[in-house]
């Protein structure tokens, strides 16, 4: 057991209580200082970084551009998040909530925000990847919602305390670590009697859950496949060899990638073909 914590009568903000994140995290919303975001020459305008929410978004784009919808196309900068750019007063307009990723559509002005709101409307406007028979759409909607709920008990819980934390301590990851699972024997029962999470097609309810989970099962989230016995999980691993076979998937999480092999880091994306050209191993030679 850990030492036991009296909180005080009133919270007070500590700027340095350790851990990865310390140094961005803050208890008010806001921005730091003033910057205008970039504008580039396509229709949409996204800032964003490679995380597993980030990459939700890429996923979804490149998608749309395989199918040939050429309003799709964007422009992908990097929001460094460890460096705070996600409180510059330009990002603070597209999103007050300070997280990326997030999204302009230029040929109507609109922000949107949250990750599977992102994806809801992009599935909207270009109408594919959501179900429109009532059934179906509804099942999808379960799902992208289920994920957007259940993802940070994995990330801001289970991968707070197990990776992230100053130390480690067994009430919070023993916590966390039976949510976890649960949570993936939820998707593994699921994915037994269905292709896809939303039963026979392929969905914005997948490129929501494949960066979490399919991620988890392959042992990459949190380097903690062992600690949570991930191989248990047959029907998700399935599932997370066909979606990462997409060749829209393999773009997509390139997109805004700062870590990992160079060959697979596109920091920015801006034209198709550099994918081709502007790799971190091509740049950097
Ligand atoms: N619910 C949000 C979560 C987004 C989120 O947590 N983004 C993280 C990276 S994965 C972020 O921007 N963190 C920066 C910070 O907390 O300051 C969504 O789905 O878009």
């Amino acid at each position: 057991m850990t030492e036991e914590y009296t909180p005080p009568k009133v919270w007070t903000w500590e700027a340095e209580n350790g851990g990865t994140f310390a140094s961005i995290n803050r208890p008010i919303a806001g921005p730091t200082h003033d910057k205008d975001l970039p504008v580039g020459k396509h229709p949409l305008q996204l800032y964003s970084l490679a995380t597993p929410n980030g990459q939700k978004v890429t996923i979804m784009l490149e998608e749309l551009l395989a199918l040939g919808h050429t309003g799709a196309e964007y422009d992908a900068w990097l929001i460094k998040i460890g460096d705070g750019d996600q409180f510059s007063s330009g990002f603070v307009d597209v999103n007050p909530n300070s997280k990326i990723p997030a999204m302009f559509d230029t040929t109507n002005l609109m922000r949107v925000f949250e990750s599977g709101s992102i994806l809801f409307y992009l599935a909207e406007k270009f109408g594919e990847f959501l179900p429109t028979e009532l059934a179906a759409r509804t099942e999808c909607m379960n799902w992208l919602l289920w994920l957007q709920g259940s993802a940070p008990y994995l990330g801001g819980g289970f991968g707070h305390f197990y990776a992230y934390a100053p130390t480690k301590q067994e009430y919070p990851i023993n916590r966390f670590a039976m949510e976890v699972k649960r949570q993936l024997d939820v998707l593994d029962q699921h994915l037994e009697e269905n292709e896809y999470l939303a039963g026979d097609t392929y969905t914005i309810a997948d490129m929501a859950t494949w960066p979490w989970y399919g991620r988890m099962v392959t042992g990459g989230g949190y380097e903690a496949g062992e600690f949570l016995s991930v191989h248990e999980y047959e029907h998700i691993l399935r599932w997370e060899k066909q979606i990462s076979a997409r060749p829209a998937v393999q773009r997509g999480q390139m997109v805004n990638r700062t870590s990992g092999p160079l060959e697979g880091q596109l920091h920015e994306r801006h034209d198709a073909s550099d994918f081709d050209t502007k790799t971190e191993d091509k740049l950097q030679g």
